[in-house]
């Protein structure tokens, strides 16, 4: 009989006790061979000044384990965070797929979702400007399915020969490891300027899209064509769409910078607390479909990975809800261990010739036998929950004792089993596509367009995420050395792009454009690229309250009230840690001192009315807590007592008698009508930013 193992991810949030240990109250320490321990806080040695005994195995057995407690990190994406959570199908998609989990209305299916940075090592910070992964396992009732994708719905390459290239150029530069994180450097520009199928990405990488807010608000993507099969084996092309609950919002660069040093674990930070807290983090997991008949009719080739198809074109259809609901237990057994594949598919969903997709089919397997080794699949993460059984043996790790002494097939020993699915279960067939071709190495003309795109997602921005664009560009380049470089990319791929970017970047690092554009730029938009739009609601957005002794605690009492009813977290911060006196008397607890509170990890700021405004306006930490939130577009808010505070951050407010909110600076002469207040304040904070007030140098 087979073993068969079950990994069994909860789909059901579980309250974690921070506290709770696994330890079993009274358990002894032993050895791995279970032999109880007496000390192991000393090693055994010759006399107590004399030199260690080899013959202490209890010793070597810690120490030697503790050697080997690391597995090579991803060549990519090697810093990451991941959650478990479900799948819930909130429709019937059998017409398009015959894969279970999308069969049924309500049906669940478990997921653990890996998100992560590309380029920095396993110990870089969160914010770095990166595309961010977004890997998702189904744990469906038909086998495991990876869908291995990203934030941007594009790749930087169309075929998968050149990702060695791209990743050692965007990596450390050999000779010194410098730069961590980071593309803003001579190798990464110098291979993107003679590669110019990059384009498209590239203005994706240097939009707000690569300095995401939190993971939950950002969108996710399968990126290349996949095909889903139905029952019929009818076929059709789809991408899978990722679309946050939360909306999609993003920290602006000079914050994303200052947040890597203040919280370089911002991103895991919150995606942790939030689900602790209950506040799961939610998509909408949808398809664009295309009828196989369909195939040609784009300007675009559906294979080409560094395309999209504009959501005007084809609307995402929903398919269900993701949602994040528990934490890993264990960082290493489960977010590194996990062990993704493209290859990982289930039946009713095959492969496009993406030659992208392709590549990724033979990479993974590989780097998951080096990463986590060949019985990679039966680490409890990686398991599927479904049973499974074949003849694969042996090999390093084996967890399961296979039983019997047939491990071959066709056998009778065994009575010919495992045996093949009969006829009527839904067993994985590839789809019969009709395949007649040549031997060539060579790209079809249909992927030759490299700019079109690129011009489309430019122009599909509010001027702000434009003007951060080429903020973004120019500050790269700046950071480059070589001027051959930094002239190309503005000759070869940004002209071609839009005559407004290539000429402000050539402005901003010094030089001219001196080339013109190979085709004229198209005027066209895709509303759906842009993310200027407010959210629905402040849910889990962190909000500054600055007190000190003497302040009015029934403002503060308030407008906290307020703040949690709409779901967001309020902190009062002082210039002191522990507790303040009110100036009704009343003590008021404060939850970080002004030291441990850096501004970039809140999203608004209320500078409590009372006598504490105006104190707070001689202390330098304040006023660069306050003038950071301005230069960032956050909303900021406060009565007339904290004008000398953002008069010395020169922030400019009106406080009328009415409450009033310029460019997301809500103020009020006196603040007693808290509610209209709150109202004002929570309607600035859906906006997020309010970009115009960001000096063009905290960009560039
Ligand atoms: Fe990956 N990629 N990739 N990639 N990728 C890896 O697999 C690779 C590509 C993506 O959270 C590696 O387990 C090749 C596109 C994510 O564990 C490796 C090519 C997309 C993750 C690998 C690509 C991705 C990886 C490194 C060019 C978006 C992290 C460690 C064809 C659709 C998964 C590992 C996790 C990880 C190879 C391009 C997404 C080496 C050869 C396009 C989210 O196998």
């Amino acid at each position: 009989m087979p073993t068969k193992p079950t990994n069994k991810p909860s789909v059901d949030a579980k309250t974690q006790n921070l506290e709770a240990d696994t330890h079993v109250p009274g358990e002894t320490m032993t050895t791995n061979q279970g032999l109880p321990i007496s000390d192991d806080q000393n090693s055994l040695r010759a006399g107590v000044r004399g030199p260690t005994l080899l013959e202490d195995f209890h010793f070597r057995e810690k120490i030697t384990h503790f050697d080997h407690e690391r597995i090579p990190e991803r060549v990519v994406h090697a810093r990451g965070v991941a959650a478990h959570g479900y799948f819930e199908a909130t429709g019937d998609a059998s017409d398009i797929t015959r894969a279970s989990l999308f069969g049924k209305k309500g049906k669940r299916t478990p997921v653990f979702v890996r998100f992560s940075t590309v380029a920095g090592s396993r110990g870089s910070a969160d914010t770095p400007r990166d595309v961010r992964g977004f890997a998702v396992k189904f744990y469906t009732d038909e086998g495991v399915w990876d869908l291995v994708g990203n934030n941007i719905p594009v790749f930087f390459i169309q075929d998968a020969i050149k990702f060695p290239d791209l990743i050692h150029a965007v990596k450390p530069e050999p000779n010194n490891e410098i730069p961590q994180a980071a593309s803003a450097h001579d190798t990464f520009w110098d291979f993107v300027s003679l590669t110019p199928e990059t384009t498209h990405m590239l203005m994706w990488v240097m939009s707000d899209r690569a300095l995401p807010r939190s993971l939950a608000t950002m969108q996710g993507f399968g990126i290349h064509t996949f095909r889903f099969i139905n029952k019929k084996g009818v076929s059709s092309f789809v991408k899978f769409h990722f679309k946050p609950k939360k909306g999609v919002f993003s920290q602006v660069w000079d914050e994303a910078q200052k947040t890597a040093g203040k919280d370089a674990d911002f991103h895991r930070r919150d995606l942790f607390e939030s689900i602790e807290r209950g506040d799961f983090p939610e998509w909408e997991m949808g398809v664009q479909v295309v009828p196989e008949a369909d195939e040609h009719k784009f300007d675009f080739d559906l294979l080409d990975p560094t395309k999209i198809i504009p959501e005007e074109l084809v609307p995402v259809r929903p398919l269900g809800k993701l949602v994040l609901n528990r934490n890993p237990d264990n960082y290493f057994a489960e977010t590194e261990q996990v062990a993704f594949h493209p290859g990982h598919v289930v039946s009713g969903i095959d492969f496009s010739n993406d030659p992208l997709l392709q590549g990724r089919l033979f990479s993974y397997i590989d780097t998951q036998i080096k990463r986590v080794g060949p019985n990679f699949a039966q680490i409890p993460i990686n398991r599927p929950t479904c049973p499974f059984s074949n003849n694969q043996r042996d090999g390093e790790s084996q967890q399961l004792i296979h039983q019997g002494r047939v491990s071959y097939f066709p056998n009778s020993l065994a009575k010919g089993c495992p045996a093949h699915s009969p006829e009527g279960m839904n067993a994985f067939r590839s789809h019969a596509e009709k395949m007649d071709g040549v031997k060539v190495r060579q790209r079809s003309d249909s992927f030759s367009d490299h700019f079109s795109q690129a011009s489309l997602f430019f122009n599909s921005m509010a001027q702000w995420e434009k003007n951060h664009i080429i903020s973004a560009i120019s500050f790269e380049l700046n950071q480059c050395q070589v001027m051959e470089v930094k002239q190309r990319v503005i000759d070869e791929l940004l002209v071609n792009v839009s005559d407004e970017l290539a000429s402000h970047v050539a402005n901003n690092i010094g030089l001219k454009v001196t080339a013109k554009p190979k085709a004229k730029p198209p005027t066209k938009t895709s509303p759906a690229l842009s993310m200027d739009r407010p959210a629905d609601s402040i849910k889990g957005r962190a909000v500054a309250i600055l007190a000190g002794e003497g302040v009015d605690s029934n403002a503060v009492s308030g407008l906290v009230k307020q703040l949690k009813a709409a779901g967001a977290l309020p902190e009062v911060i002082a210039p002191t840690a522990g507790k303040i006196k009110a100036a009704d008397g009343s003590t008021l607890k404060v939850d970080r001192p002004l030291t441990n509170a850096p501004s970039v990890v809140f999203d608004a700021v209320f500078v409590a009315p009372g006598a504490s405004a105006a104190a707070l306006a001689k202390n330098p930490v304040a006023i660069q807590f306050v003038s950071e939130m301005n230069v960032h577009g956050k909303p900021i808010a406060g009565a007339a007592e904290a004008k000398q505070l953002f008069d010395a951050a020169h922030i400019a407010a009106a406080f009328g008698k009415k409450v009033g909110s310029e460019n997301g600076i809500v103020s009020v002469a006196k603040a007693d009508d808290l509610e209209t207040f709150a109202k004002t304040f929570i309607d600035a904070m859906k906006q997020h930013r309010f970009p115009s007030r960001q000096p063009e140098t905290i960009n560039a």
